[in-house]
């Protein structure tokens, strides 16, 4: 299905999450890869987890860029990556049984990327182990202890494969020095380490390149791009709640240096929305329900992680959240998805004012004992109680989910372009 909100020539366009994760970005990205050239990941690894379903086939894509089934469009894995290779060709290989044909062609890899090593996923567990009961609930595949050794600046890069292998053996043998001393436990041999990445390397090579050339030649050429950011604004390392967050910045500034483009070249910058609210792993957050409504939230949701399976906890939409997010991000226009799933709820709630001990708070606050402590005030919409999946365009919605969407405009201040009604390629509103 074409979209109607068509990039022009030489435009880029973001998709980024607004909330905890898990809007639909994967769906979004999907309808707007239709028209556009170029689709790119700029950070975060294969902790995300981005659905597609087209053609009845579900995809869950980690690593590999949503438009990744899209054969006009190539794919390109940026600098700003982290990347697990026995999980990228996994992923690969679990495409291509899903019938993913002529990748080699449109998949490029950054020769800047950072590696994610076995060891980095078996500390990243070890790490969380050792929290114990005050575990960040990260997804363990080593996303934050390799970022953390690209800060430290002794991290693998994509390049350094393609190296001397007694160049290569000295790097290992940096990183699994630090963590054999903190780690006794581990069992890590430099040599076959040295040998499984070299075999990587070599399936690896036709993909690799100066992705930061590449990709600012395609825009000058007049190519429409796409970037697709992982995880969300919430879970950003400096904007989100910290320490619930992950080790990237998921927010707009990362399309610039997670791919080298200059912010100068942004035009179309989209946020994804779920129409209530999820977050997996630790860490509260303001509107989060219990009991009955949280369930059905859940079941009807399917709310389970797409890379861990964790069921994810549910509540009501934020509104503050939302004008954080998009004070962060700048959203020329956002997508609420799901709203099909509150079919069935007779009320539901928009959280829209934030108060602690009785003073209202105006933006987010910056720690987590503070957030602990918001009462949240809500205006609650009657709801339409029929099904909407079948719905195409605003004004066949009823009246009462008309008045929610118009509730989440006006109280967040952003003009929503999308409804997503159902989880096909097909099953999307768009507001022209
Ligand atoms: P990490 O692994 O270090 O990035 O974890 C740190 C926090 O970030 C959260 N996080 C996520 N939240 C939502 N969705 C994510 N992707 C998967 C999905 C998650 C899954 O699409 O469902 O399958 O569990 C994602 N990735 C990271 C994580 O829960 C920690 O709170
Ligand atoms: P992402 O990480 O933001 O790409 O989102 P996920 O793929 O982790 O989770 C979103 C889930 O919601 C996936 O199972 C999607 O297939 C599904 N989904 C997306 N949009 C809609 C929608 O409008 N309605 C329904 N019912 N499901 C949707
Ligand atoms: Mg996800």
């Amino acid at each position: 299905m074409a979209s109607e909100i068509v990039a022009q020539k030489g435009e880029v366009s973001l998709v980024f999450g607004g909330q905890w994760g898990d809007e639909g970005k994967g769906k979004l990205v999907d309808l707007l890869c239709g028209n556009s050239d170029l689709v790119c990941r700029c950070q975060g690894g294969n902790n995300a987890g981005h659905t597609v379903v087209a053609g009845g086939i579900a995809y869950d894509f980690h690593l590999l860029p949503s438009g990744i089934i899209h054969e006009k469009c190539v794919s390109v894995i940026g600098n700003g990556v982290v990347i697990h290779l026995p999980g990228l060709f996994s992923e690969i290989e679990k495409n291509e049984g899903k019938g993913l044909v002529g990748w080699q062609k449109r998949l490029k890899i950054s020769d800047r990327a950072h590696i994610v090593l076995d060891v980095h996923q078996e500390v990243d567990a070890l790490l969380e182990e050792e929290k114990g009961s005050a575990s960040l609930g990260t997804t363990r595949k080593g996303i934050g202890v390799t970022y953390a050794d690209k800060s430290l600046r002794v991290g693998l890069r994509v390049a350094d494969l393609f190296s001397e292998d007694h160049i290569l053996e000295q790097k290992i043998n940096q990183i699994f020095t630090g963590y054999s001393k903190r780690f006794p436990q581990l069992k890590l041999d430099v040599i076959s380490e040295v040998n499984k990445l070299k075999s990587y390397a070599t399936r690896l090579r036709p993909l690799v390149c100066d992705t930061i050339s590449y990709v600012n030649k395609r825009i000058s050429e007049g190519s429409r791009v796409l970037v697709e950011g992982a995880n969300a604004a919430m879970l950003d390392i400096d904007f989100g709640t910290y320490p619930y967050v992950t080790s990237s910045n998921c927010t707009t500034g990362a399309a610039c240096t997670g791919l080298g483009i200059s912010p100068k070249k942004l035009d179309n910058i989209y946020g994804a929305f779920k129409a209530y609210t999820t977050r997996v792993g630790s860490g509260h957050f303001p509107t989060e329900l219990t009991g009955e409504i949280e369930d059905k939230l859940q079941t009807i949701g399917k709310e389970f992680g797409v890379t861990t399976g964790r069921r994810r906890r549910c509540g009501w939409f934020d509104a503050v959240v939302a004008r954080y997010s998009h004070m962060l991000n700048g959203y020329t226009g956002i997508a609420i998805l799901k709203l099909d799933v509150l079919d069935s709820f007779d009320e539901i709630k928009i959280g829209v004012k934030y108060m602690i001990d009785g003073e209202v708070i105006e933006s987010f606050p910056s720690t987590m004992e503070k957030v602990e402590k918001v009462i949240v005030e809500y205006v609650t919409y009657p709801g339409w109680n029929c099904d909407i999946t079948g719905v195409r365009k605003f004004e066949d919605l009823p009246e009462n989910a008309q008045k929610y969407v118009r509730g989440i405009e006006l109280y967040t201040g952003i003009k929503i372009r999308w409804i997503g009604v159902g989880s096909a390629r097909e099953a999307m509103i768009t507001i022209s």
